[in-house]
Order: structure tokens, then sequence, then C-alpha cells
């Protein structure tokens, strides 16, 4: 502890260091310079990215990859407002991030001063909690809290807005005790006697299946669940947010259930008397439609989020709690199963509606993935954008561990995948790191090539180009009787080149033949790389359910 009397932007450096942080991503400006002249010499490393937007999207890869907070840096004004795609996108996929914003000095805060805007109101329903520091007296403590909001119970983004007044005012650190917040209780061990019900409810199930998602991976409970998985003979579906909390490959894993997902999944939940809903949030693109889900099932759902229990689907079994505790305590009392008949009728399940995609010479996208599957088994950090090639990702890429699929799911952020990537590296330098993009997406953050070449990271880029906004495309081929509006790419630049322009090496693939080769070098090189891989044009995602279908009303049979 200091007596000493330090400015603002010490404290908040010191801040940010008591709390564990080594890396920030960020952009300067005008209200923050007092902030970035004391990162000059700091211990923290700061990664300058190349808009705010990737700076928030680089903290919250680098959150998902590592189950650490991101922090992201950005000036007033217009800085703070392009972190605002990247805040909403951790928001609803409840990523840990603290977001630091300089806003003008406290007597000009409403005077429409250069560089104000009101960040703090804006940011309101796109946080978990947010901040707008009006004494320094109090930074200290924000701050501190700002990281226990993020990480504790469901977490998510803090945004905490510090006018440049506030950073240059002299004040004394302090001893701060431990974090109380009265109304921000965190209930996590869940309620015995509910808890006694789903045992019940396990053991006369002849039909169980797991639901599971993001609350697995944020509770750190995916060792637990393999457990209760093994322990319960109980076959698995996961969303997309539960990719790599159980290995894919297993005979017991369904892939992932939705309008996207399996049609084996779909249809074990629409057989299924028992479905055990573990950090879940019964979202559109998994339910299409509440009153079709799971004719036959009781239901349980397990979250950490009270607000999440009976939000969009009634539940027969409401248990609030960590599923890490949760599922301990199941797996103390649950008896080893054989389940011999439903199992077999879910081997039946995938036999009869294997994943599948025609293979006609040209180049797939589904090969693709499935190749760099099987080359990297399942190992690799894989991070997506949004569209097509995210949802081929999901169904093609067989994840083994968590916090190794890195995606958009709630908010579906075109842009997304990129940025997250460097910052997924970054968090996890002994890792391989591929970012698979939409041509689309691509275009929404290339600029960050440049902070990947910067500071050398080695992200492997594949994009997977078809010319498409691709998916929705495939909306307006299939609802839109094709009238494809705004959804082709008239010009789109040469991304060799492109590539070449910012120093990182770059190839092109046309056919299915040169995937393996280009893949085992730009896995096996040290630095960064990008392949163009210029896939089928109109190839579609399938199966697909409409929205608003029900978890077998599939559309396009017979085209797969
Ligand atoms: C920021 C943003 N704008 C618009 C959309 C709507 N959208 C969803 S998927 C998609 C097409 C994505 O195209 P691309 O990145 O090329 O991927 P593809 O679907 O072709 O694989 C669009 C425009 C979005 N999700 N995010």
């Amino acid at each position: 502890m200091t007596t000493k009397m330090i400015t603002g932007a010490e404290l908040i450096v010191q801040s940010l260091i008591d709390a564990g942080v080594e890396h920030i991503f960020g952009f300067p400006g005008g209200k923050v310079i007092p902030i970035y002249d004391v990162l000059y010499d700091a211990e923290i490393k700061h990664f300058l990215t190349r808009h705010e937007q990737g700076a928030a999207h680089a903290a919250d890869g680098y959150a998902r990859a590592s189950g650490k907070v991101g922090v992201c840096l950005a000036t007033s004004g217009p800085g703070a407002t392009n972190l605002v795609t990247g805040l909403s996108t951790a928001h609803m996929d409840s990523i840990p991030i603290v977001a630091i914003t300089g806003q003008v000095n406290v007597p000009m805060i409403g005077n429409d001063s250069f560089q104000e805007a009101d960040i703090y109101g804006i940011t309101i329903p796109i946080t978990k909690y947010n901040y707008l520091v009006k004494d320094v007296n109090l930074l200290q403590g924000i701050i501190k809290e700002a990281f226990y909001i993020a990480q504790t119970g469901r977490p998510g983004p803090v945004l905490i807005d510090i006018p440049g007044d506030i950073q240059t005012t002299k004040v004394r650190l302090k001893k701060i005790g431990p974090i109380k917040l009265p109304g921000y209780a965190v209930q996590a061990k869940g309620h015995p006697r509910q808890i006694e019900t789903l045992l019940q409810a396990i053991r006369t199930a002849r039909r169980p299946i797991i639901y599971a998602g993001g609350g697995v991976v944020s509770s750190g409970a995916s060792a637990e669940l393999k457990k209760f998985v093994k322990q319960t003979r109980i076959p698995i579906t996961n969303t997309l947010m539960g990719k790599g909390i159980f290995p894919e490959r297993d005979e017991l894993a369904l892939g992932m259930l939705g309008m996207h997902g399996t049609k084996y999944a779909n249809y074990a939940i629409h057989e299924s008397d028992l479905i055990i809903a573990l950090g879940v949030r019964f979202d559109d693109r998994v339910v299409g439609n509440v009153q079709k889900f799971a004719p036959l099932a009781k239901i349980a759902h397990v979250d950490i989020d009270p607000a999440e229990i009976g939000k969009r689907m009634a539940v027969d079994i409401p248990i609030v709690g960590d599923l890490k505790i949760i599922l301990s305590m199941l797996n103390q009392k649950i008896k080893t199963r054989s389940r011999k008949r439903w199992l077999d009728r879910i081997a039946r399940l995938k036999e009869d509606y294997p994943l599948t995609y025609t293979d006609d010479g040209t180049l797939k996208p589904q090969y693709i993935i499935q190749t760099l599957s099987d080359m990297t088994k399942g190992e690799v950090i894989i991070t997506t954008s949004v569209g097509q090639h995210q949802m081929w990702a999901a169904l093609y890429y067989q994840t083994t561990e968590p916090r190794r699929f890195i995606s958009s799911g709630g908010a579906g952020t075109m842009g997304y995948g990129f940025p997250a990537s460097i910052g997924a590296q970054i968090s996890q330098p002994d890792q391989t790191v591929v970012a698979l993009c939409g041509d689309g997406s691509f275009q929404m953050c290339i600029q960050e090539l440049a902070t990947m070449r910067t500071y050398n990271v080695p992200v492997k880029i594949f994009i997977l180009n078809n010319g498409y906004l691709g998916m929705v495309r495939q909306w307006q081929e299939i609802f839109y009787n094709r009238r494809y509006s705004a959804t082709h790419f008239e010009f789109n630049p040469d991304f060799c080149q492109i590539a070449a322009g910012y120093e990182v090496p770059a190839m092109r693939v046309t056919e299915p033949g040169e995937v393996k080769s280009a893949l085992d070098k730009a896995l096996n090189s040290d630095g960064p790389m990008l392949v163009d891989f210029r896939i089928a044009p109109e190839e579609n995602v399938l199966p697909m359910i409409p929205p608003g279908g029900g978890q077998t009303d599939f559309i396009g049979e017979g085209e797969e």
C-alpha cells in the first residue's frame, strides 16, 4: 500500500494490474491520452488495433479462449460508440469484458462537447453493468467491482466511462476490501429438493437427453459434464455456444441441435421424455417453436441466471445454480445405466439421417472443414464470423475441448471472428488458432490484418469465399424465389494481394485436390497465413428448419 498521491490514470493502470490484467486491446484518442501516457511504460502489454470494434472483439476472443476477463480501451464519442457492436456481442454470449472509455471532462458533460457521446446511456442494455465515474475517489472501488461483476454469476461485459479530468486528478491508492453488493447475490448451490426431483426424473426417464450450452463453458463444468454423461449414458446435444464441452466424436454426442443442427439431434429431442437443459437459453435458433418443442418430455433447466428460467420455455424442474456444483452433486448420487433401447434408437437415427453433402467434384466448404477437423483432430482453436461458414464449421468441425470453438452466437456479428482470433491467439500463444471467415465477414474487420502483422500473431485465416453474403443468399433462394437482392458481391478484392499488402503470406485454393496440402502448409507455418478458398458459390447449409418451425420441420429434404 502506498500513501503517495497518484493521478486517476495511474490509479486505473495500477488497478488493472491488481486485477491480474496482462493484455489490453485499444485505440487512443484525446480523452484517454492520460491513460495511454501511463501505459507507455507500464508492465501491461497494449495491442493497438486498427478499429475499436476490433479491440472489443479481440478482448472478447481473449476472454473466451482463456476464461479470463478481456479488457479494451477507447476514447470518448466515436471511439466509445465503435465498441458498441463488440459489447453487444459479448453481452449476448455472456462473455466477461471490462471496457474502459474516455469521456469529456465532468463539467462539460451534457454540453454536446467535442467527441461527447452518452456511452453510459447507450450501453445500459448491452452491458451487464456500467459506470460513469464522476468522483475520482470512487474510481478504484469501481474498477475492482467491475472485474468482480464481469466474471461472477452469469458473466458479461462491464463498461467504465471515465472523464478526462478524473484521469488527471490526484488521488490516493487505498486498500479495498472484498466486494459486497447488496442485491447482487449469486445463487450457486441449487435447491436440494429440486436436485432430488431431477435425480428422480432421471431414474424414471426412458429417453432422456442432455441439451447443453455456453453455461457449461462459463462455469468450467466440462469435466463434470463428461462424467455425468459417461455415468448416466444419456445422449447429449450441444448448442453453438456449447461446442467442445463434450467430445463430438463420442457415440453419445449428437452434435448441434436447432435450425441448422443435425437431424438426429432434433429427432432425438422430439422423441425424448426428459430434457436436461444445462446452461442454455432455449433461444429461437434452437427452439423455433416452443409449442412444438419436445412434446413428450418433462423439461429440467439448470442455469445460474434465474431470469433465464421460464423466459422462453415453461419448465417442469427449474434449478438455479452453478453447473459445476450441481453436476458434481448429481454425479455423487447417480447410478450407471445401460440404456440399450434408447441408445439403439439414437444409433438408428444417426444411421437414418446422417450429416452429408453432395460431392460433385467442386470445392465444397463442408469438405474443407471436415478435412481440417480430421487433420487437427478437432484440437485447434477455431473462430468464426457469421453466416454459412459458421454453420458449416459448427456441423463439420468436431471440437474436443471447451474454449476452442469461438463464435458470435446470440448477436450473430459479422466481422467478429478475425479480431476475436487475434485475441484468442494472444491469450493462448502455444495453440494453433484458425479464423474461419466468410468473404463478407472478413471485409468487416479486414483492417485488423495490420494488428496481426504488427504483433506477428500467427493466426491462420481461412476465407470460405463464395462471392456472396451466403447465408442471406440462401434465405433469398429458399424464401424469396432466388431474388438475390444485394447479396452478390459484384466486386471482391483479391484477398491474396490484400494479404501481400499487409506482408501476410497467402495462397488461393480452387480445387478439392489442393485442400490437404494448403491446410498442411498453413497449419505448419510459424507465422500468420491467409488461404482464399474459392468454394462452390451457391452451396447451402443443410439441414435447415425454417424460422418458427418445430424440431422435425426440415426443409430441403432430398437435396443433401
Ligand atoms: C454486422 C452484420 N450485418 C449483417 C448481418 C446479416 N447477415 C447474416 S449472415 C450474412 C452473410 C454473411 O456473409 P459471409 O460473411 O460472406 O459468410 P457466408 O454466409 O457467405 O459464409 C449477413 C449479411 C450480420 N449477421 N451481421
